[in-house]
């Protein structure tokens, strides 16, 4: 690339991450106009649609001789050259990833365009028009009639364009090239154990609201004594109404404040039930702004440590967690593209006997988020700084820090999400501690009403001395390791040897530990991959955990077997990581019921 477009790129990189947002575009119960559904497709492979043979970006070269794909051209003169054709293309499914959906995608990481024909909504009053995305999974380069609406990085969390100028009234030609290149300076980085989807994996819709709206909001809870709730309200645009209406019909709460950039709101709720795994009660809030309303559905709760513990609506509560990706394979599937996915991953946790589960490693969708609030599930919710991140890039922390600001603005005002975990497994060195440390600032300053915390590690002191050293223990508010001890670490029996030191006065969880097992492979409890060593590595974890002072919960890895590339052994794997305590086709192995027993008798431990 001639150095003016890297100069170029790099400037539109900046700017775009560089973008300080304190709001996000709220859409969950918005009447949005749906694009899911089949979109045709160009597997481009070499980025010939984007790059000419100088390896010059089409998008940046004014060509009127441009035969970038984003252009959705055809040939309508005998002599035209043009070597793509949408129309005559294949299709893939919209939300979906695309390895799943046909055998040839299944190992593909590269570019995939994307084309969708609309017509444009019938719009009224001056009515605006925003373009959604719920997740493009990794670099998304997005076009409205050949025109480049922007690019977004980062594979799971939204992002929106407004286009209401840009409309034609049919025939509208939307292009989005899909790059799922992984690189050492991403986030994630090159190395993951999980699968890398590829593809447009959540949904894709037009969302139109007045002219002046109500952009998002964010909402808490102060305190049960007072049982303050204070908020603020991000109008759009000036509708000329001076006041904007903030309504909790079940509370009798009708609350006016003034319209301004940023309305400030606070007032007391007096009779409120609060929000709890128990009694997950959710209320009804309309918040009125001119023509336009806002509805949301939110609960009231409090979350904070002290000591040791950690205390949900001011009592102790032990976390009976399990870890979960956003994968749903039962015949075939790859990332969770329905509903009724996300309710049967739910529903597993629930009979598991769970209150909390950890969102690995990555934001999940946001139905995951909110039907968790409705059934009761606490959550850790978590960005893919995974592993080995290019810590000492300035490109990557603000890569990072952008995903982290999407996830919390999204969810920021979930009851059931008390912890923002920073990062997974990462080692303890100078760059990365400055980083993190830098991450964690930036989430406080965006929600100080949460706990964060990070999945460390743990180090041997001597052969049965286990301890946690971590300098990022020392900012977090939950001390959080992975354990694999009789797995990575020896065999289970070495359970009964370790000791724990864990020297921060602070709640101590485990983020991690388990075992792999081949669902049906039945043997010895010393022989791997049988549902008997799994068992067995459960039943003395749990007797050598119930040892650790300050112990607040754990999360197990994982529910279900899940894909990773790195898990090939054949007849065992078969490119699945088995550490699951269901299969991917959802049959329960043993050491389901040692979890579940444990959780029976953890749940005497539980809020009355
Ligand atoms: C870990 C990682 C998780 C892996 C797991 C494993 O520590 O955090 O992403 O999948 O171990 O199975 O090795």
């Amino acid at each position: 690339m001639n150095s003016r477009y890297c100069y170029i790129s790099f400037l539109l990189v900046l700017l775009v991450l560089s973008i300080n947002a304190t709001e996000s575009l709220h859409t969950y119960y918005r009447n949005g106009i749906s694009l899911n559904g089949n979109w045709n497709v160009i597997v481009d492979p070499y980025e010939n649609g984007y790059y000419n043979y100088r390896y010059e970006p089409f998008d940046q070269l004014n060509d009127p001789w441009s035969v970038g794909y984003y252009g959705d051209k055809k040939s309508e003169a005998p002599g035209d050259l043009i070597e793509y054709n949408f129309d005559a293309s294949a299709t893939l499914y919209v939300p979906g990833d695309w390895n799943t959906q046909d055998p040839k995608y299944y190992y593909y990481e590269g570019t995939i365009w994307y084309r969708k024909k609309f017509d444009a909504p019938q719009i009224e009053n001056e009515q605006r028009v925003f373009l959604y995305f719920g997740a493009v999974n990794y670099k998304a380069d997005v076009y409205l009639n050949a025109q480049k609406l922007g690019f977004h990085i980062g594979g799971f969390t939204p992002f929106y364009f407004e286009i209401t100028n840009l409309l034609k009234k049919t025939e509208n030609s939307l292009v989005v090239k899909v790059d799922n290149k992984r690189a050492k300076e991403a986030v994630p980085t090159l190395n993951t154990d999980w699968w890398n989807y590829g593809g447009i994996t959540r949904d894709v819709k037009l969302i139109v609201v007045p002219k002046s709206f109500i952009r998002d909001y964010s909402i808490r809870f102060e305190s049960i004594n007072t049982k303050k709730i204070t908020g603020k309200i991000y109008p759009d645009g000036n509708s000329g109404e001076k006041k904007i209406t903030i309504c909790i019909p079940e509370l009798g709460i009708r609350e006016k404040v003034n319209s301004a950039n940023v309305s400030e709101f606070s007032f007391h709720a007096k009779e409120i039930v609060l929000w709890s795994p128990e009694h997950p009660k959710l209320y009804r809030i309309e918040i009125t702004y001119g023509e336009d309303t806002l509805i949301d559905s939110i609960g009231f709760r409090t979350v904070s440590v002290k000591g040791k513990q950690i205390l949900l609506n001011q009592k102790p509560v032990f976390l009976r967690g399990i870890s979960i990706h956003e994968e749903y394979a039962v015949e075939g599937g790859g990332r969770v593209n329905e509903f009724w996915k996300t309710e049967q991953l739910l529903n597993w946790a629930k009979e598991l006997g769970c209150n909390f589960i950890r969102l690995a490693h990555y934001p999940h969708n946001e139905d995951m988020i909110r039907q968790a609030e409705k059934m009761g599930f606490m959550l850790w919710s978590e960005i893919p700084v995974y592993w080995t991140i290019d810590w000492c890039n300035e490109e990557t922390f603000q890569n990072a820090k952008n995903q982290l600001t999407e996830n919390i603005l999204r969810d920021r005002n979930r009851a059931n999400i008390i912890i923002w975990s920073l990062a997974n497994e990462t080692p303890v060195n100078e760059s990365r501690t400055k980083f993190l440390i830098r991450l964690a600032k930036h989430a406080r300053s965006l929600d100080n009403t949460r706990l964060l915390s990070a999945a460390m590690e743990k180090h041997y002191k001597n052969d049965s001395l286990a301890v946690i050293e971590d300098p990022l223990a020392v900012i977090a508010d939950v001390v959080a390791f992975n354990e694999y001890i009789g797995w990575y670490d020896g065999l289970p029996d070495k359970c009964e040897k370790v000791n724990w030191e864990i020297p921060y006065n602070k709640p101590v969880f485990i983020s991690e530990f388990g075992a792999a097992a081949k669902y049906g492979y039945h043997g010895d409890s010393g022989l791997r991959w049988t549902e008997e060593f799994q068992e067995n590595l459960y039943k003395k974890t749990m007797k050598m955990i119930d040892t650790i002072e300050g112990l607040c919960g754990i999360s197990p890895w994982i529910l279900i077997d899940f894909r990773s590339p790195r898990r090939p052994l054949p007849g065992i794997q078969d490119d699945f990581n088995r550490k699951g305590l269901l299969s991917e086709k959802g049959e329960k192995k043993k050491a389901y019921f040692v979890l579940q027993e444990y959780y029976k008798r953890k749940q005497s431990f539980s809020i009355k």
